[in-house]
C-alpha cells in the first residue's frame, strides 16, 4: 500500500470500518508489526465491505482501490496519491455508472479489450436471500477509458446470486476471462472473445510482486501480483497487460527489496508470436526473481 517493499494488508470489513494493517519493521523475533492506519489514510469506509479490487485505474502508476458494498450504499473507492498523503475519496466518480441499486461481492480490475485502460467486473447478488430469482442480478462491467467511468454492456449474461469473481486468462489466448460462482446456481464462466489489442502475461512471479511495462508513448502500465484478493476468490498467477496497438515493450519487474536488479526485456509482439514473448519474458522474469531472493 505505501510502496515499501512491506506487505500491507486491507480488510474489508462488512459491518465495520474497512482496516488498513501497516506492516512495520520491529525489534523482536517475528520482526515486524501491524499499524492499523485506516482512519489516518481515509481508507475506512463503514459501509458493508465485501469484495476488493486492486489496480491502477487512473493510470498514475499507483495502486487504487475498490471495495463492493451492499445496496443502498455507495460501493468505495480510494485514488492512491503521492508519498504520505491520505488515499481521495473516488466514489463520486464510479457511482454514475454504478448507482446503488444493486449489492455488490467479487470485483476485479483487468484490461478486457486490451488497449491499455483497465476494466472492473463486479458480481452482484441482491441479501437477504429470500428468492434465488428475485434477488438475482447481473454482472456489471465499467470502463476507465480517459478517466471518466462508464457502464458497459454485458451482453445477454444471465442474472445470478453472485459471490465469488476471478479473472484469469483461462484459455490462454491473451485476454482475461471472468469466472462468477453464485448461491444455488451454476458457475459462470465468461469467455472474452473479440479483444483487438496486443498483450503480455507476466509469469513466475510471487504475490506481492510489480511489474512495470512502458508503452512506446511512455505510458506505464503497473500491476501487483495478488492472490486471495476479490471476494471468496483469487486471480491468475501471471500479470496481465493490454498493449493495444503496442508492437514493442518494455517490462520491468520490481519486488522492491531488489534494488540492484534490473530487467529491460524489449522483445516482439505481433499476432501469435506474442506467446513466444510471453515464455520469453517469463523465463526472464523468474530468473530476475530467483536473484530477488
Ligand atoms: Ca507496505
Ligand atoms: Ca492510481
Ligand atoms: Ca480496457
Ligand atoms: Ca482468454
Amino acid at each position: 500500500m505505501n510502496g515499501d517493499g512491506r506487505p500491507d494488508l486491507y480488510v474489508a470489513n462488512d459491518l465495520d470500518p474497512n482496516r488498513l494493517y501497516v506492516n512495520e519493521p520491529a525489534d523482536d523475533a517475528l520482526g515486524f508489526r501491524f499499524v492499523e492506519q485506516g482512519h489516518t489514510k481515509r481508507v475506512d469506509d463503514p459501509n458493508a465491505g465485501m469484495g476488493i479490487a486492486v489496480g491502477d485505474y487512473s493510470g498514475d502508476g499507483r495502486q487504487d482501490l475498490f471495495v463492493t458494498n451492499s445496496r443502498g450504499q455507495l460501493h468505495a473507492a480510494y485514488r492512491a496519491r503521492p508519498g504520505d498523503l491520505p488515499y481521495a475519496d473516488a466514489r463520486p466518480a464510479f457511482v454514475g455508472a454504478l448507482g446503488q441499486q444493486y449489492t455488490g461481492w467479487g470485483a476485479s480490475w483487468a484490461d478486457l479489450d486490451l488497449d491499455g485502460s483497465p476494466e472492473l467486473a463486479i458480481a452482484n447478488g441482491a441479501i437477504p436471500v429470500t428468492s434465488l430469482a428475485k434477488d438475482a442480478q447481473r454482472i456489471r462491467v465499467v470502463s476507465t477509458d480517459g478517466g471518466t467511468i462508464r457502464a458497459l454492456d454485458t451482453g445477454p449474461s444471465e442474472p445470478r446470486n453472485g459471490r465469488g469473481l476471478a479473472v484469469a486468462d483461462f484459455d490462454n489466448d491473451g485476454d482475461p476471462d471472468i469466472a462468477v460462482n453464485s448461491i444455488g446456481g451454476a458457475l459462470q464462466l465468461f469467455r472474452n472473445d473479440g479483444a483487438k489489442g496486443h498483450w503480455l502475461e507476466v509469469g513466475g512471479l510471487a504475490p506481492g510482486a510489480v511489474v512495470t511495462v512502458t508503452l512506446p508513448d511512455g505510458r506505464r502500465l503497473v500491476r501487483e501480483l495478488h492472490a486471495g484478493s476479490s471476494y471468496l476468490s483469487s486471480e491468475d498467477p501471471r500479470a496481465g497487460f493490454g498493449l493495444g496497438p503496442a508492437t514493442r515493450v518494455s517490462a520491468l519487474p520490481d519486488q522492491s527489496r531488489c534494488t540492484s536488479s534490473i530487467l529491460s526485456s524489449e522483445a516482439q509482439s505481433a499476432g501469435v508470436s506474442v506467446n513466444a514473448m510471453s515464455a520469453l519474458n517469463a523465463i526472464e522474469m523468474a530468473r530476475v526473481a530467483e536473484n530477488c531472493r
